[in-house]
């Protein structure tokens, strides 16, 4: 068998060896980081734990065929393939057990995500691009089930621009001729989500190179695949996408994950496909084993029966490839057990070196305290009790930063009243504390890059006697031309923006001008059209990705918190995603083409930029600076505004608006309204009204919700009037409270209020149809002139009379 092997790897007998015996020590030093992994965790050390073993030998043949430049999206199990190429190792892999946050010993997330949440560091320290093309990239990984196929669709979709766009062909950082493939991996029961059929379909339909491995070992936790898959058969169900005489469709592979030959063939013939042609691939990796169950959180003896048990022993994936390699004459059984040995012994000495590694700052830190906790001791009339408590901090197990601060908390509490400079000392040790334990647990929200959005300086839009007078949607569209014209990594996509330039035009005639390959339709399906930018954008290129109107995000709102909104974050800065998505929203018609779920929005999505700009020439301001930042955004334009008249800026594709900068719409005396959006509008004929009533309005269009008035622009607004209401068309308490927090308590405004702040929003339901069905369900202008009225008539009786 050996020598048929050999002839078919075309390698001498001694390579071919060594690559074996080389793949088995790499499979069974994994197997041992899970082994000793799940005892790290059931004796305390570490909180939770979910490991590859019965998925190791499947994983040694995908990784034979990844190549630089290639990306994995993948999930919790695939620690095996991130070993044999070389993305993590055995030390990295239990700093993240332990949650380590220094980033140097826990590369993937620095501690933030929980073990088996892989990734690599794309980008550098000052946030710029390291090169992909030399070498083998992986995206961040995230918990919800079948949320690494979204973004996976768009890493494909990049091999397919790179190889047909020319103009993109010196940007060999990224690619070298859309040779690049896109590995997924799957649980079999995450094909039970929705998005996993989104994605799939959409790959057959723009015949993408991804190639998406399912691990298939019949269960989703304690759930049998009888309740999760039509027929319990994944390879039946999905045969009709299998390709047809068109060459259109997916080439399908069903194998074994213990059958180690059979799985290289399988990669090897899938890959060439992928790679060379842009076929889909799926292959439907079954007979999987799970050794040690679903995770730490329980064992599966409590739903597998007793023969799933012992068939799972018989076919656990190493246990083969070890009869393999002996049947075949490859290596000895002792030669294998020498193997397993070392293995162990490594895997063991990796795991107590993280462990060491781990613990040192932590003790290093406890031991400065306690220094310090000693002299206060001495120094204090409390010397017992903090003795006692120095102590039980000495002696504590498994200690943790927390541990640390709690001591020195309950100390400063008990000398209150104390005036030392010991204690002194220990207050300030808190707030040394404090301050690196922000940098390890809270930065990195957002871009701390150069291209961050908010350093993109301000460039004014120019207009001259010749300005043009346009409808907005020619605004936004002269906008996109120019940017086009400028970039060629810039594509924009999404339903009906290809053909017709979007339902509103912002994009017509751009596709007749630069082709179907930059401005493109896509199926109606948002979750992966902002999956695809999320690919795109980590590949280099500049997406701009449309969801038709702001009532459908909520399907790409999960995406866009879980892994947009939290990239930066949950990578310490490794990685980034410089897309924009555009909509449009706030006001036109009925339930679902008139709402303004802000607040809902906002709070989703902390770690992107949250733009309402009130009109397309303020919406073009901040495409241009979105386009030059490396910040993820979401740009809600005014779905009444497009065809009200705007002048064009002679620089429409230069010009830049900052982020976070409120502007005055109208200079006033008498009150603080803050508001955006379409709601500027509206907001404008009320403050007319209230001006024939002798009262002065100061109108402020926050401009952007995320950040938010960055320089505290409103609060110089409110010292002058003391009075301040906040508007929107979202629910009661929803985006007008964060606004009314954030100038309130960050901006400190409360101490200037002579009367008691007030909101303006929506009615609570979503808004009616018709001219009456949005009078009575949005705010109007008749209710913000009663409601500032009556504000004005609270402070001032005598002047303001009460008028109903
Ligand atoms: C959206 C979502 N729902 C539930 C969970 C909890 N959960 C984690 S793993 C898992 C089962 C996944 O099974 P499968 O896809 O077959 O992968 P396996 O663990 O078997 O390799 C579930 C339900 C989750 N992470 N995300
Ligand atoms: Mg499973």
């Amino acid at each position: 068998m050996i020598d048929s092997a050999v002839e078919n790897a075309a390698i001498s007998r001694e390579e071919f060896k060594k690559e074996v015996l080389d793949d088995f020590r790499i499979a069974t030093e994994s197997r041992q980081a899970s082994l000793i992994g799940r005892k790290e965790v059931l004796t305390g050390k570490a909180k939770f734990g979910i490991f590859g073993d019965g998925k190791e030998v499947a994983q040694l043949a995908m990784s034979k065929f990844f190549n630089h430049g290639d990306f994995r999206s993948g999930y919790y199990r695939d620690q095996t393939f991130m070993f044999a190429k070389g993305m993590s190792n055995v030390r990295e892999f239990f700093a993240q057990l332990y949650a380590d946050p220094d980033v140097e010993r826990e590369p993937c997330s620095a501690g933030r995500s929980m073990n088996g949440h892989f990734g690599t560091r794309l980008i550098n320290e000052d946030g710029t691009w390291k090169r992909q093309t030399n070498r083998y990239n992986s995206s961040a990984d995230i918990s919800p089930t079948a949320s690494q196929m979204p973004r996976l669709l768009g890493l494909a979709y990049a091999s397919k621009l790179y190889r047909e766009n020319k103009a993109l062909s010196n940007l060999t950082d990224y690619s070298i001729n859309g040779n690049e493939i896109a590995f997924g991996t799957i649980g079999n029961a995450s094909t039970s989500e929705g998005g996993f059929w989104e994605v799939v379909n959409a790959g057959g339909v723009l015949q993408v190179p991804m190639l998406i491995s399912i691990w298939d070992d019949e269960y989703g936790i304690s759930v049998h695949a009888k309740y999760q898959t039509t027929k319990e058969n994944l390879s039946s169900i999905l045969s009709g996408f299998q390709t047809d005489e068109h060459g259109k469709g997916y080439e399908i592979f069903t194998v074994n994950g213990w059958n180690y030959p059979a799985l290289i063939k399988t990669y090897q013939k899938a890959s060439k496909l992928c790679r060379d042609f842009h076929t889909p691939i799926i292959i439907h990796v079954n007979e999987l084993t799970q050794p040690q169950g679903h995770s730490t959180s329980g064992s599966h003896e409590r739903y597998k029966s007793k023969e799933r048990l012992k068939w799972e022993e018989e076919y656990d994936c190493l246990t083969q490839m070890k009869l393999w390699i002996v049947e075949s004459g490859i290596a000895t059984v002792d030669e294998l057990t020498a193997i397993e040995k070392d293995a162990a012994i490594f895997v063991k000495s990796e795991q107590k070196a993280a462990w060491n590694n781990f613990l040192k700052p932590i003790l290093e830190d406890r031991d400065m305290a306690i220094g310090v906790m000693e002299r206060l001791a001495a120094a204090s009339s409390h010397t017992n009790e903090i003795g006692n408590l120095t102590s039980s901090l000495k002696n504590k197990d498994e200690l943790n930063r927390k541990d640390i601060l709690v001591s020195i908390n309950q100390m400063l509490r008990l000398t209150l009243n104390e005036k030392n400079t010991n204690r002194d000392e220990l207050h300030q040790l808190l707030n040394n504390f404090k301050r690196e334990n922000a940098e390890k647990y809270n930065s990195y929200i957002y871009s701390q890059g150069e291209e961050s959005a908010l350093k993109i300086a301000k460039i004014n839009p120019i207009y001259s006697e010749n300005s043009k007078i346009l409808d907005g949607r020619e605004i936004v569209q002269a906008c996109f031309d120019a940017a086009l014209q400028r970039d060629e990594r810039i594509i924009a996509f999404g339903e009906d923006v290809g053909k017709i330039g979007d339902v509103n035009q912002g994009f017509a005639g751009l596709q007749e001008k630069y082709g179907e390959i930059r401005v493109t339709d896509t199926g109606i399906r948002e979750l992966s059209i902002i999956g695809q930018a999320i690919g795109l954008a980590m590949r280099g290129l500049r997406p701009i990705a449309e969801i038709q109107y702001l009532d459908y995000l909520l399907y790409a709102l999960q995406i866009m918190s879980d892994d947009i909104a939290t990239l930066q974050y949950r990578t310490m800065g490794g990685q980034k995603v410089p897309l924009i998505i555009r909509t449009r929203g706030h006001r036109l018609e009925g339930v679902w083409h008139s709402g303004s779920p802000m607040g809902m929005i906002i709070n989703a999505l902390r770690g992107m930029r949250v733009l309402v700009p009130r009109n397309m020439t303020q919406a073009a301001g901040f495409y241009n600076t979105l386009l030059k930042s490396d910040e993820p955004a979401l740009v809600v334009e005014c779905l009444n505004g497009y065809r009200l008249k705007e002048k064009l800026p002679d620089n429409i594709g230069e010009f830049n608006l900052p982020l976070g900068e409120p502007e005055t719409l109208i200079s006033g005396t008498d009150v603080t309204l803050v508001t955006y959006g379409s709601c500027c509008r509206i907001a404008e004929e009320a403050c007319a009204e209230l001006e024939k009533q002798g009262i002065s309005v100061e109108l402020i269009d926050v401009q952007t919700l995320l950040p938010f008035d960055i320089n505290h622009q409103i609060v110089e607004s409110i010292k002058k009037t003391n009075k301040v209401v906040f508007l929107d068309e979202d629910v009661p308490g929803g985006a007008t409270s964060f606004m009314m927090q954030q100038v309130l308590e960050m901006q400190e405004s409360y101490k200037y209020l002579d009367t008691q702040p007030l909101t303006i929003s929506a009615k609570e339901h979503r808004p009616a149809y018709g001219t009456d069905g949005d009078y009575f369900s949005k705010p109007n202008v008749e209710e913000i002139f009663d409601v500032i009225y009556k504000m004005m008539h609270e402070y001032n009786p005598n002047r303001y009379p009460s008028w109903v």
